[in-house]
């Protein structure tokens, strides 16, 4: 049962007794997509992996609240019961901003994107959220550019990832996210890491390497009405980081596969991610797993740095 407990909150978001306890005591909280437990990992690796996540925020002293639709409802932070039924469950959709009204009205169950996590979590009153990679501006001249770029533009919350997947133009992601103002800070490098890769080759506006000093960063951007969201790159551990030249290779294979069955639009990340996985042995995959466990602790410590 979680109903909207707080008077500041919208009546359309429906939070976890937890953490509207959570929400009103002002301890730390880190918010988590789960476009990736819906449509970017297999099942059912993707509920161990998002309850793993959840742990890893626990034993570092902060509340995960993982935010999706079920039934139409817009949730921040779910039961168990809940988030299993979301990773098990076939019929459920990739919510994006542009999807959230639709999804309620349609009393759809969905993942949210990072667009839309932001979204929620900016409503919830929570600042940080923490992903595997972001979307961005992809390759070629498709004129496709993620959501999640436009909601950092004007969404105050910090999204911890890994950078953004190598099937992206990583260089115009990055001019595009100076453009619209947003901080990229590298966590512990100075270069933006390329997701299942630990460096991307490009560089970060700025470098931390301390969850307090991130808090600094983030308290002065935001102090100043500058209202961005900003990013902060974690790279893939290193003991189980994919080099680049093996991502690329695979992926030239998956994407030349894809071209051929004809899959495009949003099946088309997912269907990429699973011949990752496959032409490299289950390489990107384990290093999926590990990045997300790590991007959640990373962005605990930075949560409880902003109390
Ligand atoms: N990158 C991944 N796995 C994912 C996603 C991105 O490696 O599952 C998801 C995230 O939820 C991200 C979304 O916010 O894809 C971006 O989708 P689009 O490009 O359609 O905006
Ligand atoms: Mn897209």
């Amino acid at each position: 049962m979680s109903k909207p407990m707080s008077p500041g909150l919208p009546s359309w978001l429906h939070v976890h007794p937890d953490i509207a306890s959570a929400l009103v005591a002002g301890e730390p909280i880190v918010a988590l997509e789960s476009a990736v437990i819906t449509h970017g990992l297999p099942r059912p690796v993707n509920f161990e992996l998002a309850r793993s996540m959840e742990v890893e925020i626990v034993s570092a002293g902060a509340r995960p609240a993982t935010v999706a639709l079920l039934d139409g409802q817009v949730r921040f932070g779910l039961s168990r019961e809940e988030l299993e039924r979301l990773a098990l469950e076939t019929d459920v959709c990739k919510v994006s901003r542009r999807d959230l009204g639709v999804a309620s009205a349609k009393s759809q169950t969905g993942g949210t994107t990072v667009a839309a996590t932001m979204y929620v979590s900016h409503a919830a009153g929570a600042q940080v959220m923490a992903t595997g990679g972001i979307g961005g501006v992809h390759r070629g001249g498709t004129g496709d550019v993620s959501a999640d770029l436009i909601e950092l533009t004007h969404t105050p919350v910090a999204v911890v990832c890994s950078g953004a997947k190598s099937i992206l133009d990583l260089p115009r992601t990055l001019e595009w996210l100076e453009t619209a103002g947003v901080p990229v800070i590298g966590w512990k490098t100075d270069e933006f890491p390329a997701f299942f890769s630990r460096g991307s080759g490009l560089p970060v506006s700025t470098r931390a390497d301390m969850a307090a000093e991130v808090a600094a960063i983030l308290r002065s951007h935001w102090g100043m009405g500058l209202g961005s969201g900003a990013l902060i790159c974690i790279p893939c551990p290193e003991n189980i980081s994919v080099s680049i030249e093996i991502v690329e290779n695979a992926m030239t294979q998956a994407e030349s596969e894809a071209q051929a069955s004809g899959i495009t639009g949003k099946n088309l990340t997912p269907f990429l991610l699973s011949r990752l996985a496959d032409l490299t042995g289950g390489a990107t995959l384990q290093a999926n797993l590990a990045l997300l466990r790590n991007n959640a602790r990373v962005a605990a410590a930075i949560a409880q740095a902003m109390i």
